[in-house]
């Protein structure tokens, strides 16, 4: 079929709006239809050129919400009707990683996947009679996708597609680091780093399990108030501080008869190592723990004297907040649907899949929170 997509031809270009081909499912696909994506700094790490797995040409987007059209031959989980979220990390319930508990990071299809295929080996999109590639397993700035079913969460059918949709990676990834990855206790204090789509996110994760002390950094002063909607008590630029950031954090953070200072838990989600290496630096010596979330670019590497993780700090990273997606999506959808999370304010912009690259702008110029494509 015929469908109407916004195609990555090459890094560092604008998205192209026009028709491509999709394929129907195979065996233990579905067929969704897209009916809104929001649009991630990931996207852009991906278009920029800098993400070492950046295949072109490729239909990115991967914070999408839609209906279920079309199943293959075997599906057995989910039925046409059905409301869905996209999954960018499956869950199986069969691979080791799956049966080990001890991660969310499913392997049943991630090679196929990194290549920008189906787990056959072979693309539903093309253009023109030539493949186009898939991107993260999920390619939702299309307005219909083809995913194996293990990559699909069912959510209930009274949840609105355009908020909903934000849960599909920016809602799950921030409230997920705290709860899932960090497992932050109630009165701990919180650094967040970069308060944009994700980090807002931290933020009103760490205001849901009774953090005391939530403060935000970023370069950008109107974040202040945002981070102050979400939970946020402290705010910090860094080029205002008149000091260096990381002895002014740590001195922020001393506590009554705890005169060390730093926090409990830091979190990384601006994607640049500098600002890692600062977040593993202001947690408290001998329990902080440092959340890498965000994604650096290619060749980038973090570096810290050892003696900070010998003297008790701990670096950690987190993909899609430590979610297992087809059992945690449904319940986070039901965390906003009672009013336990946010998200409408968070989406700041509407558009048409025409727009799409007006979303892109508005993400640089830093005046966008997420930007939602609605189909
Ligand atoms: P965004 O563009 O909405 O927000 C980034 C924020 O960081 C902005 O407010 C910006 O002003 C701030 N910032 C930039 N440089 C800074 C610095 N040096 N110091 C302080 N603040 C700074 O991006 P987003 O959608 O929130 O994504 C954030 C990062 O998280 C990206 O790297 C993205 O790729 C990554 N991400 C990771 C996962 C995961 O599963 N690990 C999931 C989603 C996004
Ligand atoms: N392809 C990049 C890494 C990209 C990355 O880290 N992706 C995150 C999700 S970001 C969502 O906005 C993730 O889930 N990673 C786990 C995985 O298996 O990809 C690179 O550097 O090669
Ligand atoms: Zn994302």
């Amino acid at each position: 079929m015929d469908v109407r997509a916004a195609v990555a031809f090459e890094a560092g270009k604008p998205l192209e709006i026009t028709n491509v081909q999709l394929e129907g499912p195979r065996e233990g696909e579905v067929l969704v239809e897209v009916k809104a994506t929001g649009i991630c700094h990931t996207d852009e790490f991906t278009l920029s050129g800098a993400d070492p797995e950046g295949l072109f040409p490729s239909i990115l987007g991967h914070e999408g919400a839609g209906v279920v059209v079309d199943v293959g031959p075997g599906v057995t989980s989910v039925k046409t009707g059905d409301h869905v979220i996209p999954l960018y990390t499956p869950e199986c319930r069969e691979c080791p990683s799956c049966l080990s508990r001890k991660t969310n990071l499913c392997t049943a299809i991630r090679s196929t996947q990194g290549q920008g295929l189906m787990p056959d080996g072979t693309s539903r999109f093309s253009i023109d009679g030539k493949p186009l590639h898939h991107y993260m397993g999920t390619s939702t700035f299309a307005n219909f996708t083809v995913l194996p079913e293990i990559a699909v969460a069912k959510v209930r059918e009274d949840a609105p597609f355009d908020k909903i949709c934000y849960i599909g990676c920016g809602v799950t990834t921030g409230v997920g680091a705290v709860v899932n990855t960090a497992k932050v206790e109630p009165g701990a204090t919180a650094v967040v780093f970069g308060l944009g789509g994700i980090g807002l996110n931290v933020i009103q994760g760490l205001r849901l399990v009774g953090a005391d002390m939530i403060i935000g950094v970023d370069l950008n002063n109107s974040k202040k108030e945002w981070g102050e909607r979400f939970g946020m008590t402290h705010f910090v630029n860094p080029k205002e501080i008149g000091e260096d950031l990381v002895p002014y954090l740590v001195n922020l953070t001393k506590r009554g008869a705890d005169q060390i200072g730093g926090a409990d838990y830091t979190f990384d989600c601006t994607g640049n190592v500098t600002v890692m290496r600062q977040a593993l630096e202001s947690a408290h010596r001998g329990w902080g723990q440092s959340i890498v979330i965000g994604v650096a670019p290619a060749g980038a590497e973090i570096s810290t004297r050892p003696f900070q993780l010998v003297t008790g700090r701990t670096w950690k990273g987190t993909a899609f907040g430590g979610a297992r997606g087809r059992t945690d999506v449904p319940k986070i959808v039901d965390w906003y649907m009672e009013g336990k999370i946010d998200i409408d304010p968070m989406i700041t912009h509407l558009l048409s899949l025409e727009e799409i690259n007006r979303g892109f702008d508005l993400m640089h110029s830093g005046e966008s929170i997420r930007s939602v494509v609605v189909y």
